[in-house]
């Protein structure tokens, strides 16, 4: 598991270089605006239980096949399963907003995560359907200017949404 740190460490290790002045330049711009990246992290966070019932609600309504008999969201087990499935590629995709590099994300969530539907028989375009309706949910929460001073986030949200769409293409 890398963090940006970590990640450009190794880049320039594998090359045997000292940092380049662009690498330094990004690292300072990442601790420039590090409070404005875990105040969007903490948003997530208090706000994951909503975003993931209101993203498999919507889900739901536009595939109602999943939940009838047959479905396979259909039992309270399944149901269940796929709730905590959303849940966990949040928390992931937090880990990955917190790091700022997608490697947690990739190694411990997304990795073989396509073939395991596959085994399953869970329809991966709608986990990711799912997840897209997670990265809208998680952009408003973020870019919500209620009772905080509106800045610049749009560096931020587009990290993000990198994040939820490459969860997304994953499971398809
Ligand atoms: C991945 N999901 C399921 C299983 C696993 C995962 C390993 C099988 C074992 C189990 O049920 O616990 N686990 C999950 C994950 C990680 C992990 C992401 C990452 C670290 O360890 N059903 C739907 C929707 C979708 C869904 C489309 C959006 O109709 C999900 C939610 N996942 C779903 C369902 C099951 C499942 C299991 C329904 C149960 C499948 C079944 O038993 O029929």
């Amino acid at each position: 598991m890398l963090d940006a740190f970590a990640k450009i460490v190794a880049q320039a290790d594998a090359r045997g270089e000292f940092l380049s002045n662009k690498q330094i330049e990004a690292l300072e711009n990442m601790v420039k605006e590090g409070n404005k990246r875990l105040d969007a992290v903490n948003k997530i966070n208090s706000n994951s239980s909503a975003i993931v019932t209101n993203s498999a609600r919507a889900l739901f309504a536009e595939q109602p096949q999943l939940v009838q008999p047959g479905g396979n969201a259909y039992t309270s087990r399944r149901m269940a399963a796929c709730l905590r499935d959303m849940e966990i590629v949040l928390r992931y995709v937090s880990y990955a907003m917190t790091a700022g590099d997608s490697s947690v994300l990739d190694d411990r969530c997304l990795n073989g995560l396509r073939e395991t539907y596959q085994a399953l028989g869970t329809p991966g375009a709608s986990v990711a359907v799912a997840i897209q309706k997670m990265k809208e949910a998680s952009i408003a929460v973020v870019n919500d200017a209620n009772g905080v001073t509106i800045g610049d986030c749009s560096s931020l949200i587009s990290e993000l949404s990198i994040y939820f769409d490459r969860a997304a293409t994953a499971v398809v």
